[in-house]
């Protein structure tokens, strides 16, 4: 039993039964991170037991502060907290830590474990999540409070490492939260000066303050982040500035209580082993068996009262603003569920009825364009944003308002950053409430690749406009010409790639994306005009299949060509050169290749017939094509990297022609090649 009531609830009563879970943890699954949480015991009491505003039984609850363990390798911190202020994190969930399907993953894991907001481990990308986060909180905030109503009133806190803050993205992201006054977003830096390789000095010498400094943030440096009323001083400190993003630089001891590895690396990614423990016990005076807490602690801890309390009050506000804004408060509740309005469908239907009626031919980031225009005036939760290249990706639309330090809004000018305006889009996604979409080149998605892969883990449905996706954006040469990156995005589980051919194609991604919650969608989207590819009205329902027939064979079929984007116009002038030779083939457009393959057997089969040659074309690498076309089948594209020239002559160069096509087409089907 406990030996001395009041050592054991004072500072450290909250803060040992974080270090002793995180370290019998770590030991029973023989992996983990026991040095950053019991670093960190003091920081989280301060926070958990002092600041932050939730309800354990409910953890989706609107208005809760959001809590991002960016440095998510100590994430026995967030599963200790998250079980002892009584979130659905039994004991028996702490036993299973990194075992197979537990709530308690190696990494924090949004949608395994209540109380995870999202995903973090990839270093640095926590705290960008952060930012998406306050800054939805911003908006939201602008757009539904009223005077004598703060229904969006909400802190996002993080916590980082040394690893966090040496990463490239949480300049980008820290960069812009300083020049869009995020003063509800509050940062907790566990300046342990160590990281795996040991003592920090030798490859992290910026000097922290300064940095945040210049970024307009509000610092309060040297706290001692083992005095917990040091560090709830300062949190108070960083609420009152509503202005400007706060970080809060803690010295700490990483491993602190281990005896011999506090302080060293040697307490950072492995167990402490049995004999550590056993002295860390009497050095923390915790006589308890693992995994026991005592009740009096337990109790000291739970904040399910509280925290029922806190909603309860809330609801009781939010109640009263319903009675006086009856349609704002049913918005938010719509917007907060993720939930398309009612007549989205029939809209949206409309939108591409009026597509195919005006059959232009236009350039698919225009017809995106367009497309966005519709669509954030039918759904308000939409907030774009482009990174720099608001007039190449055509991301602006008339109604955009831009979100400022002073002002909320629906558009984000991210900069030249588009790692971190993928991870900040992950945030405001994963905060609820809003919509985001974010635009760049498709080669430029090689600088987000990780940020995008997140949301397609997390199941967010986030919406990337990449353009210029092709050979075809001509003179600015290889370095922008994209050649594997569709393929490899395909790759990606969970991510659906379109690639559309014209703007009724670009129309259906668009509304399949909006309707898609937790698949992320790339839009790639040509820089040049395309051709419109008439159709009829059951066709143009296939689109949403991913992969559909576009011409039909008028004789015995021969061979089908596969295409998208930019290619399919070629595949149909193909198609009538080939007609006119006799050669009956068939152009199957695919601009999904992820929706498509979820159709059943017999579609498929029926779109592809067996048995019959294939080719592909795209104006990307061949392999991934291969899968439909097999070995036997023939693949127009580009296995190099591109060149500097006009685009019709780069057509020519790599072979992407009508002619090549053709060519392509009669010796696949042993007509030889010289006739057209
Ligand atoms: C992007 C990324 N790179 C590398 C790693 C591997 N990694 C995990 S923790 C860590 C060191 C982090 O140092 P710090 O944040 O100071 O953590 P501490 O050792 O103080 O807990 C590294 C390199 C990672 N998780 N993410
Ligand atoms: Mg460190």
């Amino acid at each position: 039993m406990l030996q001395n009531q009041n050592i054991t609830l004072g500072q450290a009563g909250l803060a040992n039964p974080i270090r002793a879970l995180s370290m019998d943890a770590v030991q029973n699954a023989n992996s983990g991170h026991p040095g950053m949480p019991m670093g960190m015991a003091e920081i989280a009491v301060a926070l958990w037991h002092r600041h932050l505003k939730h309800n354990p039984a409910n953890p989706a609850w609107a208005d809760r502060d959001r809590f991002v363990l960016s440095n998510g390798h100590g994430s026995m911190l967030i599963y200790s907290l998250l079980h002892l202020t009584g979130y659905e994190i039994s004991i028996e969930d702490l036993r299973r830590f990194r075992q197979l399907h537990s709530k308690t993953p190696g990494h924090p894991e949004r949608g395994y474990t209540p109380g995870v907001e999202t995903t973090t481990g990839p270093l640095g990308q926590g705290i960008a999540n952060a930012v998406g986060m306050a800054i939805a909180e911003k908006t939201l905030a602008a757009r539904f409070n009223r005077p004598e109503y703060n229904v969006v009133d909400h802190h996002t806190y993080a916590f980082v490492g040394d690893g966090c803050l040496m990463e490239g993205i949480s300049h980008e992201a820290c960069s812009l939260a300083g020049t869009l006054g995020l003063g509800k977003l509050i940062v907790l830096y566990d300046d342990n000066g160590i990281s795996i390789d040991g003592h920090v000095e030798g490859w992290f010498s910026d000097d922290t303050p300064k940095r945040f400094e210049a970024y307009g943030w509000q610092v309060i440096p040297d706290v001692d982040g083992h005095d917990i009323d040091a560090v709830d001083r300062a949190i108070a400190e960083a609420k009152t500035d509503i202005s400007r993003p706060t970080i809060i630089c803690c010295k700490t001891v990483i491993g602190k209580g281990a005896p011999t590895k506090a302080g060293s690396h040697d307490s950072h990614g492995s167990p402490l082993g049995l004999e550590e423990i056993a002295r860390a016990r009497l050095e923390l005076n915790w006589p308890h068996a693992p995994f026991h807490v005592p009740t009096e602690i337990s109790e000291a801890w739970n904040a399910r009262a509280k925290g029922e309390q806190l909603q309860a009050d809330w609801s009781q506000q939010f109640e009263a603003y319903r009675s006086v804004y009856p349609n704002e408060a049913s918005e938010f509740e719509r917007r907060m569920a993720g939930k398309l309005p009612h007549d989205f469908d029939e809209k949206a239907r409309d939108f591409v009825a009026q597509t195919v009626e005006k059959a232009e031919n236009i350039a698919t980031r225009k017809a995106s364009q367009n497309a966005v225009q519709t669509f954030a005036g039918l759904l308000p939760e939409i907030i774009g944003g482009s990174a720099d290249l608001a007039s190449s990706n055509l991301t602006l639309w008339n109604g955009i308002e831009p979100v400022t330090a002073t002002s909320g809004g629906n558009y984000i000018y991210y900069g030249v950053r588009e790692f971190g305006m993928a991870a900040i889009m992950n945030g405001l996604l994963a905060h609820s409430g809003v919509r985001p979409f974010g635009g760049t080149y498709v080669m430029f998605s090689e600088y987000a690749r990780n940020a995008m892969r997140m949301a397609a883990l997390m199941k967010l449905g986030t919406i990337y406009v990449l353009t210029h996706d092709s050979i075809a954006l001509g003179q600015d040469g290889p370095t922008h010409q994209p050649i594997e990156q569709l393929a490899t995005l395909r790759l990606m589980p969970n991510m659906d790639v379109w690639r559309p051919c014209d703007s009724v194609e670009t129309a259906i991604a668009w509304q399949v994306a909006l309707e898609q919650v937790a698949t992320p969608t790339v839009l790639a989207l040509s820089r040049q005009n395309l051709s419109f590819q008439p159709r009829e009205q059951e066709q143009v329902a296939s689109i949403r299949k991913g992969g559909y027939v576009l011409r039909r064979e008028q004789g015995p079929l021969q061979a089908v060509i596969i295409a998208t984007g930019s290619e399919v116009g070629l595949a149909t002038e193909a198609y009538k050169t080939l007609a006119a030779q006799g050669i009956h083939v068939r152009v199957v457009a695919m601009p999904s290749t992820y929706t498509f393959d979820r159709q059943d057997r017999d579609y498929k089969q029926e779109v592809l017939p067996v048995g019959v040659p294939r080719i592909s074309v795209e104006a990307g690498v061949t392999d991934y094509w291969r899968k439909y076309v097999g070995i036997e089948g023939a693949c127009l594209g580009i296995d190099t990297f591109g060149e500097s020239a006009a685009p019709d002559v780069l057509f020519e160069h790599f072979k992407l022609t009508t002619a090549s096509v053709v060519n392509a087409v009669r010796e696949l089907t042993g007509h030889g090649t010289g006739e057209q």
